[in-house]
C-alpha cells in the first residue's frame, strides 16, 4: 500500500533561489547540535557583542567571529579584522566542524574548493533583524557566502541586485544553509525582526553562522 503521508521526508533538498543562488533546505540538520557547541566554545573567547554601524546605530544583532579575520564594524566602517578590537587577541580559529559544512554547502551549491577565512557568528533575539544590504567588503568577488541557521526560525529578505528590485521573502528553519556566490554575489538580502520563540538547540534565540572568502 502506498502511503499518503511520507512520515520521513528527505533529509536534505535543494531550492534554485537564482543564477549562482541555493536553499539547501536540512543540509546541516545532522551537524546542527555540534554546530552549536562549537559556536558557544567561540563566544567564550571572544564574546557576542552588539557592533556600532559607522552611522552611528548599536546593531540588534549581537555578533562575534572566528577565523583569520573577523567582520567588525565600528564609527571608523565595516572592515576585516585579524584582531578582535575588544581584546586584542586573534579570534578564535576556525573549528572543523565549520570548515566541512561549509565546504560541503559550497560544494552542493557549485563551488568547489571553498576555503573561508571568516566566519562571522550571529545571534538574534526576539526583536533583531538585519536591513537590507549587499556584503562588499571581500576583495574575492566570486567566492561564495554561505550562510547556515541554527535554533529559531526567520525571515530571510533574498533581493535583487538593485535595492529597488523586489524582495522575496523565505522562512529558513534550523539546519536551512544558504549558498550565494558567482553571478548571485551581490544580491541585496537581510533578516526581518525574529518572532520571539524557544528552540531546543538554542532557547530564545537564532544563530547564523555566515562564512566569507575574504582575500
Ligand atoms: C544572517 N547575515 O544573519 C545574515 N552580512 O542571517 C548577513 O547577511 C550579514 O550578519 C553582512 C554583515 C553582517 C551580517
Ligand atoms: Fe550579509
Amino acid at each position: 500500500m502506498t502511503p499518503l503521508f511520507d512520515d520521513h521526508p528527505a533529509p536534505s533538498s535543494r531550492e534554485p533561489l537564482e543564477d549562482g543562488a541555493v536553499l539547501l533546505r536540512g543540509f546541516a540538520e545532522a551537524q546542527s547540535s555540534v554546530l552549536v557547541e562549537e559556536a558557544d566554545r567561540v563566544a567564550r573567547s571572544a564574546p557576542f557583542r552588539h557592533m556600532i554601524t559607522p552611522g552611528g546605530y548599536t546593531m540588534s544583532v549581537a555578533m562575534t567571529n572566528c577565523g583569520r579575520v573577523g567582520w567588525v564594524s565600528d564609527s571608523r566602517g565595516y572592515r576585516y579584522d585579524p584582531l578582535d578590537p575588544q581584546s586584542s587577541q586573534p579570534w578564535p580559529s576556525m573549528p572543523h566542524a565549520f570548515l566541512d559544512l561549509a565546504a560541503g554547502a559550497a560544494a552542493a551549491g557549485g563551488f568547489a574548493s571553498y576555503d573561508p577565512d571568516a566566519c562571522l557568528i550571529n545571534r538574534y533575539a526576539a526583536g533583531a533583524k538585519l536591513s537590507l544590504h549587499q556584503d562588499r567588503d571581500e576583495n574575492d568577488r566570486w567566492a561564495p557566502i554561505v550562510s547556515v541557521s541554527l535554533g529559531l526560525p526567520a525571515v530571510f529578505l533574498w533581493g535583487g541586485k538593485r535595492r529597488s528590485d523586489p524582495v522575496r521573502r523565505l522562512t529558513l528553519e534550523s539546519g536551512d544553509v544558504v549558498v550565494w556566490g558567482g553571478p548571485a554575489r551581490f544580491v541585496y538580502h537581510g533578516v526581518a525582526p525574529l518572532k520571539a520563540g524557544d528552540h531546543l538547540l538554542t532557547g530564545p534565540t537564532r544563530i547564523n553562522l555566515t562564512f566569507r572568502k575574504v582575500y
